[in-house]
C-alpha cells in the first residue's frame, strides 16, 4: 500500500539509481580517496593518518547507510512489535573497527589502506572514543544494541545527544584534573535529521476545561518551548544485514524563541541569551556513576529526552492505523533505571489529554509497555526528585503521579486494610522536607516487569529496597536478567589473536555469535602446543600495555611480572583503597625482607585506572594516594621489579581494549551487596584473565560457570554485611592489625602529607568504616598471597585460564538479550532474506 503511493515509472528510476554498497577492495580504494579527494578536499600528497581515518570512515558510513535503510524500510513493512533501549547513556566508544568487523570487511579495508600507505591500526587509532556515558550502565546499553542487531531484532535506542560527554582525566601532581570532552569536530557515524524535530514544554501552568458533556479535561499550557532535533545513529550487527537504528536527542531553541524586541532595542546578548538556555539542555552529561545529582537541568534533561522519544514512538505507532489497545503489541519500552521513568507519565498524558482515552484504558496499556530495569541499591544512586521542582517544571505531570499514586495506594489499602505504614512505605510521595518523588516507586508500578542485573542483585531488590512491591504485587512481575558483554567487541576487536587462535581450535568463527561454543576449548586443554600459544598471547598483551604504559606515564613495569588490574569508576563501594592498602602492606613487608627471601617474591605490577565524580572528594584522594604511593615505590632502588604501581589516566572504552587482554589478575572486590552486577569482570575473564573478586554481583555466577577453582574469592558476605555494619556503630571491632600497620605508615608521612588521606582514615574509624575495609582485609591479603603462590605454577595458571575461557558462554550479551525478548518483551526476531 505505502510503495503504491509513488508512481511506477519514478519508483523504477529510483531503484536503477539506488545507492549500492562497494564490493571487493578497488571499490572500497576509490571509495576511500574520492571522499579524502572531494568530502575533505585533500590529496595523497596532504594525507595523514587522520585524514586517512575520515576517508576510511566516510566510505564505511555509505556502506552502513544502504543497509541501513534497507532494515528500517524492511521492519516498517513487517509492522511488527519493536523494542525501545531508553538510556541516558551509551558509553560507544570507537565505531570504525566495530563496523569493519560486523560487516564483514576488515581484512578488504586493511589492505585496502595498506596499499594506500597507511596500517589499518593507526587509522583506528585516530578515532575519538563517543563516550556518553560513565561506566558500566552505558556500556551495557551499547552492548545490548550490538546484540539485538545481530540478533535482527527490530529495535531503537533512544538517548541524548550530548554536546560534551564525560570529561576527560588528566592527572596533574598526582590529582585528578577534568577536562572537557569536545567529541563533535567530526563524527561521521551520525546524520542529522533536521526534519524530525519536536516542540518540548517547561514550567507553565494547567488549567482545567469541561466540555458540553461535563467531561474535564487539562490544558498544560503557556510554558517555555525547547525544540528537540533527532540525529541518528546507524547499529550494525555482526554478520546480518540488519542494521538498527540509536537516535540521540539534540537541544535547540525553538523557532519563536528570537527575542526580536530585544534585537531592535538593541539588546543583541539578550536576544540570544534564551537561544543559549536552551542549547544548554543537551549540552553535557552528568558524571556521575551511581550518584543521583537532584539538579533541576538534569529533570530537564530527562523529560526533554523522554518526551521526544515518545512522541516518535507513538507518531510511528498511528502510521499503522490500529487502535490503542494494540499499542502493547507493537511496542516495547525498556528503562534503563529510573532515569527514563518519567516516560510512564508522559504516556499516560499523551493518551489521556492528547488522545482522549480513560484513564483506565490509558493506564492499562501503559503499564503493559513499559519494563523497568534496577541497576543499583546504593540509596545515593535512588532518584528522588522534589516536589516543588516537579511542581514548578512539569506541573501536569506532578497530578498524574498523584492519581497514580491515589489509584495505587486505593488498590494496596484494599489488600492490607488498615496498614497505615504501609501505605507510608510504598506511597510515591515521600514525605520528607520538601516532598519528593521516588522514581523507582513509580517506575515499578507503571511497568509490567522489574528486572534486577544478576542473581543476588535480582534477590536482593526483592529482599530489601522493593520488598514491600513483592506483597502489593506477587513475586512474579520481579525477576532477573544476568547482565552480558558482546563477544564482538570484547573478544574478537579487542583481543585478535586470542579469538583466531580459538578459532583454529573450534573450526571457525561461531562462537562469536554462539559463545557457548567456547565449550569446546576443554578438548584442547592439555594440548602442549595450543597451551604454548595461549600464553604467548597474553605476555604479547601484557608487552603491548606495558609499552602503553611507558610511553604515556614514563614507568618501566616487566612483562613478566603479575599484571594485577583494577579499572572501573572509582568509588568506595568498589573499594580501590582496599586495593591500595593491600599494595602498600605489600611494599611494607617487602622493605623487611633479607635479600635471599626477595629473591622468592613474585613481581608484581599493580595497574589502576578510573575517574572519580568530579564533587567525590573520598574518590578523588583515593586516587591521590595511588599516586603517591607510585611516586614512593617506583623509584625505591630496594624493590625494582618486585612492586610497580601504575594509574593509567583517562580509562575509557579504547583504553579499557588494551588493557583488558593485559590482565593476569584483575580485581572485582566491592562490599558484598553493593555492586549489582560488574561487567567488566566478564570480560577479563573472556580474555583469559583470572580475578580475584568478592561474592558480589556477577562474581557469582561467573564462579557457578567457571568452577569454584578458577576464581580467587575472598571476603565476608552480603548476609553479613548488615550485622557488621551494626557492629562498627557500636564500636565493636578493632582494626585489622594489618590495616593498622598501613594506616600508621601513611600516618607517618611516607606517602606525603598525611592530611591529604586524613578522610580516608578517618572513613575506616570514626567513619564506622561503611564498607567494610577492615574486615575484608586480611582475607583480601590472603587470597592476594594465594594468587602469587598460583601464579607461580604457570600450567597450573594456564589451565585455570582455559578452563575458565571454555565455560564463559552464558556472559554472552546475546543471552542476555534472548532472555529480555523471552521473558519481558515478547518480541521475535526480524531477519531480512539476502
Ligand atoms: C550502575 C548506575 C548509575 N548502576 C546513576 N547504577 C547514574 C546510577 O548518572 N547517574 O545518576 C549513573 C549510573 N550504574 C551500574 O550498572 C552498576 O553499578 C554495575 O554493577 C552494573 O554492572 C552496571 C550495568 O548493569
Ligand atoms: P519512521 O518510523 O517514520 O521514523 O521511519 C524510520 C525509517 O523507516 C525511515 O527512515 C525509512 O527508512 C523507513 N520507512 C519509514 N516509513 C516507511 C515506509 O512507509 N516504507 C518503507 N520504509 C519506510
Amino acid at each position: 500500500a505505502i510503495e503504491a503511493s509513488i508512481p511506477q515509472p519514478l519508483r523504477e528510476t529510483w531503484r536503477k539509481l539506488a545507492a549500492t554498497e562497494f564490493k571487493g577492495k578497488e571499490e572500497f580504494q576509490r571509495e576511500v580517496v574520492r571522499h579524502v579527494e572531494t568530502t575533505l578536499a585533500r590529496s595523497m600528497y596532504n594525507c595523514d593518518d587522520l585524514a586517512a581515518y575520515s576517508g576510511t570512515a566516510l566510505a564505511v558510513r555509505d556502506k552502513l547507510v544502504v543497509s541501513w535503510n534497507k532494515t528500517q524500510q524492511h521492519q516498517t513493512l513487517q509492522d511488527q512489535k519493536r523494542i525501545y533501549y531508553l538510556s541516558l547513556e551509551f558509553l560507544m566508544g570507537r565505531t570504525l573497527d566495530n563496523s569493519l568487523l560486523n560487516t564483514g570487511i576488515k581484512d578488504t579495508a586493511r589492505e585496502g589502506v595498506g596499499e594506500l600507505g597507511f596500517r589499518i591500526e593507526d587509522v583506528i587509532d585516530k578515532e575519538h572514543d563517543a563516550a556518553l556515558g560513565n561506566g558500566g550502565l552505558g556500556r551495557l546499553a551499547a552492548c545490548f544494541l550490538d546484540s539485538l542487531a545481530t540478533l535482527n531484532y527490530p529495535a531503537w535506542g533512544y538517548g541524548l545527544r550530548y554536546r560534551y560527554g564525560i570529561f576527560k582525566q588528566e592527572i596533574v601532581d598526582g590529582y585528578q584534573v577534568e577536562v572537557p570532552d569536545y567529541w563533535l569536530d567530526f563524527n561521521p557515524w551520525e546524520f542529522p535529521r533536521h526534519d524530525v524535530c519536536v516542540d518540548i514544554m517547561f514550567y507553565g501552568y494547567v488549567t482545567k476545561v469541561s466540555d458540553n458533556d461535563g467531561k474535564i479535561s487539562h490544558l498544560w499550557e503557556g510554558g517555555e518551548i525547547v525544540q528537540a532535533i533527532a540525529y541518528d545513529v546507524p547499529i550494525p550487527g555482526y554478520e546480518t544485514s540488519t542494521t538498527n537504528n540509536l537516535r540521540l536527542w539534540s537541544s535547540k531553541p525553538s523557532s519563536g524563541e528570537f527575542d526580536f524586541q530585544k534585537f531592535n532595542s538593541g539588546d543583541y546578548e539578550g536576544s540570544i541569551r534564551e537561544q543559549q538556555k536552551a542549547e544548554t539542555i543537551s549540552a553535557v552529561l552528568y558524571p556521575n556513576d551511581n550518584i543521583s545529582a537532584g539538579k533541576e537541568l538534569r529533570l530537564k534533561q530527562q523529560y526533554f529526552w523522554v518526551a521526544a522519544s515518545l512522541h516518535d514512538i507513538v507518531r510511528r505507532f498511528k502510521k499503522s492505523h490500529r487502535p490503542w489497545k494494540e499499542f502493547p503489541d507493537q511496542v516495547a519500552i525498556q528503562l534503563n533505571d529510573t532515569h527514563p521513568t518519567l516516560a510512564i507519565v508522559e504516556l499516560q498524558r499523551i493518551f489521556i489529554d492528547i488522545e482522549g482515552l480513560t484513564w483506565d484504558q490509558s493506564w492499562d496499556i501503559v503499564t503493559r509497555t513499559f519494563g523497568y530495569t534496577n541497576h543499583t541499591v546504593l540509596p545515593e544512586a535512588l532518584e528522588k526528585w522534589s516536589v516543588p521542582l516537579f511542581q514548578s517544571l512539569l506541573p501536569r505531570h506532578l497530578q498524574i503521579i498523584y492519581e497514580i499514586n491515589l489509584y495505587f495506594l486505593q488498590g494496596v489499602e484494599k489488600k492490607f486494610p488498615k496498614d497505615r505504614d504501609m501505605l507510608q512505605r510504598v506511597s510515591i510521595i515521600e514525605e520528607s522536607q520538601p516532598q519528593v518523588i521516588r522514581m523507582a516507586y513509580l517506575a515499578i508500578i507503571g511497568s509490567h516487569k522489574v528486572n534486577g542485573v544478576a542473581e543476588l542483585h535480582s534477590d536482593l531488590i526483592k529482599a530489601t529496597i522493593f520488598k514491600d512491591f513483592i506483597a502489593v504485587f506477587g513475586p512474579d512481575k520481579f525477576t532477573n536478567v544476568t547482565n552480558g558483554i558482546t563477544p564482538r567487541r570484547w573478544l574478537h576487536q579487542a583481543n585478535p589473536k586470542l579469538s583466531d587462535l580459538i578459532a583454529s581450535k573450534l573450526g571457525g568463527y561461531d562462537f562469536l555469535k554462539d559463545l557457548n561454543l567456547l565449550k569446546g576449548l576443554e578438548q584442547w586443554v592439555d594440548d602442549k602446543e595450543f597451551r604454548k600459544e595461549w600464553m604467548e598471547i597474553k605476555l604479547a598483551a601484557k608487552i603491548r600495555l606495558a609499552k602503553y604504559i611507558r610511553d604515556t606515564t614514563q614507568i618501566a613495569v616487566n612483562p613478566h611480572s603479575l599484571f594485577d588490574i583494577q579499572v572501573k569508576r572509582i568509588h568506595e563501594y568498589k573499594r580501590q583503597q582496599m586495593n591500595i592498602f593491600g599494595v602498600i602492606y605489600r611494599y611494607l613487608r617487602l622493605k623487611q625482607m633479607k635479600p635471599e627471601e626477595l629473591k622468592k617474591q613474585v613481581p608484581r605490577a599493580s595497574i589502576f585506572g578510573g575517574k572519580a565524580a568530579p564533587g567525590y572528594w573520598m574518590a578523588k584522594t583515593i586516587i591521590r594516594l595511588i599516586t603517591a604511593v607510585g611516586e614512593v615505590v617506583n623509584t625505591d632502588k630496594d624493590i625494582g621489579d618486585l612492586l610497580k604501581v601504575v594509574f593509567i589516566e583517562d580509562y575509557n572504552v579504547s583504553k579499557a581494549e588494551i588493557i583488558i587482554p593485559a590482565s593476569d589478575i584483575s580485581e572485582h572486590i566491592s562490599t558484598a551487596g553493593t555492586e549489582a552486577s560488574g561487567t567488566s569482570n566478564m570480560k577479563f575473564v573472556l580474555n583469559g584473565g583470572l580475578i580475584i573478586g568478592t561474592c558480589d554481583g556477577a562474581n557469582i555466577e561467573i564462579t557457578r560457570e567457571i568452577g569454584e577453582d578458577n576464581i580467587f574469592l575472598l571476603g565476608h558476605l552480603a548476609e553479613d554485611v548488615e550485622e557488621l555494619r551494626h557492629q562498627h556503630r557500636f564500636g565493636k571491632v578493632e582494626m585489622d592489625p594489618k590495616l593498622r600497620l598501613v594506616c600508621d605508615a601513611i600516618e607517618a608521612g611516607q606517602f606525603g602529607d598525611p592530611n591529604i588521606y586524613n578522610g580516608l582514615i578517618s572513613a575506616l574509624t570514626t567513619g564506622c568504616d561503611y564498607y567494610l575495609v577492615s574486615d575484608d582485609f586480611s582475607s583480601y591479603l590472603a587470597t592476594q598471597d594465594l594468587v602469587d603462590t598460583t601464579f607461580k605454577d604457570k600450567e597450573d595458571w594456564a589451565t585455570k585460564s582455559i578452563m575458565s575461557v571454555a565455560n564463559m558462554g552464558f556472559f554472552s550479551a546475546d543471552r542476555a538479550i534472548n532472555e529480555y525478548a523471552d521473558t519481558i518483551w515478547n518480541v521475535e526476531p526480524t531477519p531480512q532474506k539476502k
